[in-house]
């Protein structure tokens, strides 16, 4: 009778383990997921040219520099150096045939048309991929402060 008790618990041990056998395998398909989450990489996919957002709050704001020119493909990172909340905002006629298109599929969070979120900590920033921007000249400003000439010329060669 004991050795009878004795034998059901070691079946159901090796039934345990056979099941928890089962369960590693699947734990191991999940690694294969993580590369799914790549294509975040690729807007950010070719050189990246970096404008600061400056200013004292009241009287002085910018983009320094406020005249780039960047290559096909790049991606232009804002980054709120002082002055916040800024933000960039493109003027939707001043873009290129086809250029407000590509500036939609090259920003995330906008809070309107062409219009980028509000930076407001410090060193936070925001990134416009300019992948599928047809060449031309692109105008924005920011829209805190356009009033203080907050603007910038982003040409795509
Ligand atoms: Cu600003």
């Amino acid at each position: 009778m004991r050795f009878a008790l004795l034998t059901t618990v070691v079946a159901i041990g090796a039934l345990a383990c056979g099941k928890k056998g089962g369960d590693q395998t699947q734990t191991q398909a999940a690694p294969n997921a993580p590369p799914a989450a790549a294509p975040s990489a690729a807007t950010t996919s070719g050189p990246v040219v970096e404008v600061k957002m400056t200013g004292n709050g009241s009287t002085k704001a910018a983009f320094e520099p406020n005249s780039i020119t960047i290559p096909a493909g790049a991606t232009v990172r804002f980054i709120d150096v002082s002055g916040g909340p800024h933000n960039i905002t493109f003027w939707p006629d001043s873009v290129p045939s086809g250029g407000a298109a590509a500036l939609q599929a090259g920003m995330k969070n906008t809070v309107d048309n062409l219009s980028g979120p509000f930076l407001t900590q410090p060193n936070e920033t925001y990134e416009v991929s300019f992948a599928n921007a047809p060449k031309g000249t692109y105008k924005g400003y920011c829209t805190p402060h356009l009033t203080l000439g907050m603007k910038i010329a982003i040409k795509v060669q």
